[in-house]
């Protein structure tokens, strides 16, 4: 629409709503018909974006409910734009602001490749005479769903005195205030480089793996931004309808579904027990867990992966490399996200992409499973402590714009879990800005506890 088109309608508009004043009031009647002026504001989500990013110059716009833009402009210095003369109705606000991967980059001190949007929510307000005259909206990257995953503990315990990886869990939490199904759902990780190796092709700013140049990548396809490159994907049964998550409640997807502080008989019949219980966790109520046996073809299965059966078993569609259960990196250089297949079709059918070797070689093994950020439904990018290397960064800032690590490190008992943001009629909602740096801290691993 033109601005001449804009102005007409607005016009037109007010004609009619002056016709209507006019022809319809009596003497001392408010006018309930007249246009009112109303101010909307933008914020970034999140202190990091609201420190470095600048909020002038986000486009709003105003939609009619029937969806057509009555109004586009930029906000000022403050934040705000003026949007004047709205005929009393309800509308749908939203505002974007798109920044080019160097602006984004100097601004944040960060290493993106691509273009970064903030989008805000798209929020219905009712403007009348008698309604509030300002809106707030808030900018975030990438978009905030139902599920969100609440806590990672992959460092695991103490080789000796804990339980090493065995106990490692990963909790999948319902922010939202409707029930939500787990079934069909798919958690994987995010697999990238950690150091520069001449035979790899590596993106320029993030010094990540340049997957666009991996051997059979298509031409056309956005390889570095649109997508995820996974080894482990696992995927929770179901119909359908088996098993809802309550707002506010999780589940805990264990490695292996036992009492890891208590004696437990492996699958060689010797038995598996720790030293200093209060390192690890019971895991013997987890929702659900990783059995590997049944998909171990060649090699010996491995003892502590025993099968719990009161407790559901996940679908293994690939494993990392030959690893014997689902065994996190402890030192934290694999992130982790949770996706679904819509419009996609069964993993199972997905393509897969080896690294991308600079000579060119041909490699058809897809040995690295191809997930679209269009499906990915959270993601966490992790590091491998708080203090040391930010190792390049496998999600790009529409998933995740930071990262977190476990203050302990490989093996600590440590968790990294999100924080709480509200509590809504008794039910925590989780922070999720999409930037794990804010969103997330450091805890003993707890499943089902709470950060703060
Ligand atoms: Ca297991
Ligand atoms: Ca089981
Ligand atoms: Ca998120």
């Amino acid at each position: 629409m033109t601005i001449l088109e804009m102005k007409t309608i607005r016009f037109g508009i007010l004609l009619l709503t002056v016709l209507t004043a006019v022809t319809g009031c009596k003497k001392d009647e408010t006018p309930q018909n007249v246009p009112v002026d109303v101010d909307v504001s933008v914020s970034f989500a999140g202190e990091e974006y609201a420190k470095n990013l600048d909020v002038e110059g986000v486009t709003v716009n105003v939609y009619s409910a029937s969806g057509q833009m009555v109004f586009q402009g930029t906000t000022d210095a403050t934040g705000t734009i003026k949007v004047e003369q709205l005929s009393p109705a309800t509308y749908t606000l939203q505002a974007t602001k798109v920044y080019a991967a160097s602006d984004f980059n100097a601004a944040m001190g960060k290493t993106e490749e691509a273009d970064v949007t903030f989008t805000t929510e798209q929020k219905i307000v009712e403007v009348s005479i008698a309604s509030e005259k300002s809106f707030d909206l808030q900018l975030m990257t990438g978009t905030t769903n139902a599920l969100v995953i609440k806590q990672i503990y992959y460092t695991g315990s103490h080789a000796q005195q804990g339980a090493s990886f065995r106990d490692q869990f990963i909790e999948i939490y319902n922010n939202s205030d409707h029930v939500v199904y787990a079934d069909g759902l798919y958690i994987a990780e995010a697999y990238g480089a950690n150091n520069a190796n001449a035979q790899y092709a590596y993106q320029p700013n993030s010094g990540q793996y340049d997957w666009s140049k991996s051997y059979g990548m298509p031409a056309n396809l956005n390889a570095n931004v649109d997508y995820v490159y996974a080894r482990t994907i696992i995927q929770l049964p179901g119909d359908g309808e088996q098993y809802p998550i309550q707002p506010g409640e999780s589940i805990v997807v264990a490695s292996t579904a036992v009492n890891h502080q208590s004696p437990y008989t492996g699958t060689d019949g010797v038995t598996i027990s720790v030293q200093d219980p209060s390192l690890t966790v019971d895991l013997s109520k987890a929702d659900f867990e990783a059995y590997y046996a049944p998909y171990i073809e060649t090699g010996r299965p491995l003892a502590s992966d025993v099968d719990n059966p009161t407790v559901p078993n996940v679908i293994v569609h690939r494993r990392s490399g030959n690893a014997t259960d689902l065994i996190m990196d402890q030192t934290g250089r694999i992130s982790w996200l949770i996706f679904n297949d819509e419009g996609m079709g069964a993993v199972s059918s997905w393509k897969g992409y080896d690294l991308p070797y600079t000579d060119g070689r041909e490699r058809t093994d897809g040995t690295y499973i191809q997930i679209p950020v269009a499906n990915i439904i959270d993601a966490v990018e992790l590091q491998s402590s708080s203090t040391s290397t930010v190792y390049p960064k496998r999600l790009t800032a529409q998933q995740d714009a930071g990262w977190i690590a476990a203050n302990g490190g490989a093996r600590s008992s440590d968790a990294v879990i999100r924080k709480t943001k509200d509590v809504v009629n008794g039910r925590r909602v989780l922070m999720d800005t999409n930037n794990s740096t804010e969103d997330f801290l450091s805890i003993k691993a707890n499943p089902r506890g709470f950060a703060d």
